[in-house]
């Protein structure tokens, strides 16, 4: 049976840094798994390194269950972004061995494709609502049929998803948190006129998303989706905190604009209330965070259920080995629902070569065997590791709050 003879963690930083998991087997087969955790990025590289490498080396690479169930169950202090993302990063590679042993992508392994293409959602942006329309018509004319949409806030010195950069949107930067200044009054005055000017504009046909990152309280969140409603959103995503996942009972009870959240839960326990009792439509967890592709395929199992589609987290900071495995498991997903796909700078590609491609707002992952994605180490080495943190948010009373 093929074993993993050796494990190593790579390191590097075209513009943002990304760790990768590389895991060799006895076969002459290697796997890569996607490890990064945009800002704590050395806490998943001590956790792979210290505490699940040694523990992998002679085991049987083909053994993906048994081994996401060791790493689980045996490190005692379960869940938690650094230790599922670590999991995740071996759950990767040990799917991209698979499907190279097998000689076949792996969605084809997960049980065939569901549909010929992924559709996913670019990031417009702009400081003033023209710009944002602008910006939107320019994905629209690049073939998207779904287009996330931000927009300066009159008052605001800076908010989220507005930035210089329109295509590589990345908020890491700095070698200590940069500080934004957030009002909830502002904002609610304000996000609605996008969505008005929006579809004055292209009219009812593009999907239309919007990210209220983690802001508001749930009867605020309920006051925004209640006038966003004229606008038929796509989703309106983390519209709270969704610590307290009870919380969105208030904001369902209000509206019916589409709710997704989930790209920060690391496990089906961050989400098993917002599931059952259908308080959301779309589950943003991903590959990446929440613990492979072994433990997203629970979660969209679950979701199946309460008809909850999957809508995977796909910023820039999520590698393209993240992309390639999600790009695999979008296909495959029978409850499948959108895919984020913030395209990645040509020095993020060139260090990932990828067989996914883009075509008419459609990805497609490949049919390369495996994930369809591998790491140039030569390349990657010339890009050292630059500590980067995201943002800070306060109130402008100065109150910490959400970023
Ligand atoms: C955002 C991300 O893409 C999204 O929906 O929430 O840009 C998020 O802020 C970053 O991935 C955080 O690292
Ligand atoms: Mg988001």
């Amino acid at each position: 049976m093929m074993k993993i003879t050796d494990a190593k963690v790579i390191v590097t930083c075209p513009g943002r840094n990304f760790v990768t998991l590389k895991i060799y087997t006895d076969e002459d087969l290697y796997g890569i798994g996607d490890a990064t955790l945009n800002g704590r990025e050395k806490a998943v590289v001590a956790y792979l390194e210290e505490h699940v490498i040694p523990c992998l080396i002679g085991m049987q690479a083909d053994r993906i269950e048994d081994i996401w169930q060791y790493l689980y169950r045996g490190c005692y202090w379960r869940r938690g972004p650094v230790t599922m993302t670590a999991i995740s990063a071996v759950d990767m590679a040990l799917w991209d061995i698979k499907g190279k042993a097998a000689g076949m992508p792996v969605y084809q392994l997960l049980g065939g494709a569901s549909r010929d293409g992924v559709m996913v959602y670019g990031h417009a942006n702009g400081e003033t609502l023209e710009e944002t329309v602008e910006e939107v018509g320019k994905y629209i004319d690049m073939g998207y049929k779904a287009i996330r949409a931000q927009t300066g806030i009159p008052g605001l010195p800076s908010t989220y998803g507005v930035s210089g950069d329109k295509m590589f949107y990345e908020p890491a930067n700095g070698a200590l948190p940069s500080e934004n200044v957030w009002s909830t009054e502002k904002y609610l005055t304000h996000a609605p006129k996008l969505f008005e000017r929006l579809r004055e504009t292209y009219g009812d046909e593009p999907h239309l998303l919007h990210d209220v990152h983690h802001r508001l309280t749930p009867i605020e969140a309920a006051r925004l989706g209640k006038l966003l409603e004229p606008y038929r959103l796509f989703w309106m995503e983390d519209c709270v905190a969704a610590d307290n996942q009870e919380g969105l009972r208030r904001v369902r009870e209000h509206t019916v604009t589409p709710l997704a959240i989930g790209e920060i839960f690391n496990s089906i326990w961050n989400c098993k209330t917002l599931i059952e009792e259908q308080l959301i439509d779309y589950i943003r967890a991903t590959v990446v965070h929440a613990g492979g592709i072994t433990h997203l395929r629970q979660i969209a199992g679950f979701a199946a259920l309460h008809h909850v589609r999957t809508g995977c987290h796909g910023a820039t900071d999520l590698s393209p080995v993240c992309m390639g495995a999600a790009l695999n498991f979008n296909l495959w997903v029978p409850n499948f629902g959108i895919q984020e796909y913030m395209r990645h700078t040509p020095e993020t590609d060139a260090v990932f070569p990828h067989e996914y491609s883009f075509k008419d707002g459609y990805l497609h992952p490949g049919n390369k065997p495996g994930l369809g994605v591998d790491i140039d180490e030569k390349l990657a080495a010339k890009y050292p590791y630059q500590r980067a943190y995201l943002p800070i948010n306060r109130l402008q009373d100065g109150t910490m709050w959400n970023w």
